[in-house]
């Protein structure tokens, strides 16, 4: 038969997944502390219907389709929690500046940085942002990504961002993925407004954002609140707009420097507040209160050879639960594997396994207020699951650049990995 793993070859790749997933061990809340070894899964029209040992499969599913695991480890659909996925173009010759000495604020302040994204941006088609962002999530999809959040943030007026986020949904359909949009119209501002962030904000509360609500094209929303980017007091003003719009709020925060970003953004009862390298204990305590997830971007931290570590202990000790995701963006994280990131979230922030698999599946989905549907294998859940040949689920943190997928299931249909070859008949 054509490589891939057997019973789950590539002629299956789109598939419905219906059935009984046997001969597997599973990891239902993503956590290798609580394992089923021997497990089973049924999939009934899309959604996990149960979850449990081989053994004690109830028999009414006795006679459904089988699903042969062949020993594999079974996770939940890992999600990328924070990309700026959709942009037009790249820039790598921005980091050969870095590189002879040149600093990411002194790029921006020089007219380069995030607005130089913004004019390719601008300049790009629906049809050319598509090509390009498809050509960046493939790979994600590729390590079992079955939910990822797209941030606009590139566009800053309201026709480009609007672009943005409807290549963005259209990703979503293309590729069978769940797609949380995030408008971040509050990004950067715009070379028209230079001089005039308050009128910028204005646009972005009384124009953009309502408009694009109202086009059901915004899941949440979020603003950079940084020396290059926007004040406290403009970003709350940006938050007062989304709640007024019912919408739910999450922050870029002490990123570069300590403004109380995540303060404020708990005190907005936030899904969450990412980067938070200078993150300090006045805003852990906000965010444990608040319940405010803290998504931590190891890939924006190597990338840009930060030496502020997050506050990982404080983070532990008040019991803030932590996301780990890509921020892929053309700055500051071209980041195209989520496995990567678990791999240095633990040799960089000195995370331990359990964490970093809990900051793809349970916590990332929390950050995105999607835990009801996303995050687990569980009863009620969508079908979004991945199967990897590892003999221990720590190797999905251990790998660096080797992918152990098998297959995905995502939103109940079966992708498989081109060209896999299974070792033998399966583990067990
Ligand atoms: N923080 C980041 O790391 C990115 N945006 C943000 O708010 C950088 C975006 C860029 O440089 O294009
Ligand atoms: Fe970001």
């Amino acid at each position: 038969m054509a490589a891939g793993v057997q019973g789950i070859a590539p002629a299956l790749t789109g598939a419905s997944a219906d059935g009984v997933w046997h001969r597997c061990h599973l990891l239902p809340d993503g956590d290798p502390q609580t394992p089923i070894r021997d497990g089973a899964l049924v999939v009934l029209d899309g959604s996990i219907a149960w979850v449990g040992p081989q053994a004690a499969l109830p028999r009414q599913y006795a006679e459904l389709a089988r699903h042969d695991g062949h020993g594999c480890w079974v996770t939940p659909g890992l999600i990328d929690c924070h990309t700026h996925l959709v942009y037009g173009g790249q820039r790598a010759d921005e980091f050969a500046m870095r590189l002879a000495g040149a600093s990411y604020e002194q790029i921006a302040r020089a007219g380069g940085g995030i607005v130089s994204t913004v004019r390719a941006t601008r300049a790009a088609d629906e049809a050319t942002l598509l090509q390009q962002a498809s050509s960046r999530l493939v790979p994600l999809l590729a390590e079992g990504v079955t939910a990822i959040e797209i941030k606009s943030g590139y566009g800053l007026d309201l026709a480009s961002e609007r672009k943005q986020l409807r290549v963005a949904r259209r990703l979503g359909q293309i590729h069978g993925i769940a797609i949380h949009t995030t408008f971040l119209g509050a990004h950067a501002l715009p070379p028209e407004y230079a001089g005039r962030p308050d009128q910028y904000i204005d646009l972005v509360c009384d124009t953009m954002l309502p408009a694009l609500a109202d086009e059901g094209l915004v899941d949440a929303v979020d603003a950079f609140c940084e020396g290059i980017g926007f004040t406290p007091a403009q970003t709350e003003r940006v938050f007062d707009a989304a709640i007024r719009l019912g919408l739910p709020v999450k922050l870029h925060a002490e990123q570069l420097s300590n403004l109380g970003g995540a303060a404020l953004a708990a005190r907005h009862r936030a899904l969450s507040a990412d980067h938070l390298e200078h993150l300090d204990e006045a805003g852990v305590r906000a965010m444990a209160e608040a319940g405010t997830v803290a998504v931590l971007l190891p890939g924006a931290y190597y990338f840009l050879r930060d030496t502020h570590l997050p506050p990982i202990a404080l983070l532990r000790q008040y019991g803030v639960p932590i996301a780990i995701a890509t921020d892929h963006n053309p700055g500051t994280s071209p980041a195209t594997s989520l496995l990567l990131m678990l791999n240095m979230a633990c040799t960089l922030f000195r995370m331990t396994v359990s964490e970093v698999l809990a900051g793809v599946t349970v916590n990332a989905a929390r950050a995105l207020g999607a835990q009801h549907r996303h995050g687990r294998i569980a009863e009620g859940r969508v079908a979004d699951f991945a199967l990897w040949q590892v003999e221990s689920p720590a190797e999905l943190a251990y790998w660096v650049g080797r992918n152990p997928l098998a297959a995905a299931v995502r939103q109940g249909r079966v992708h498989a990995t081109p060209g896999f070859v299974m070792s033998g008949e399966g583990r067990q």
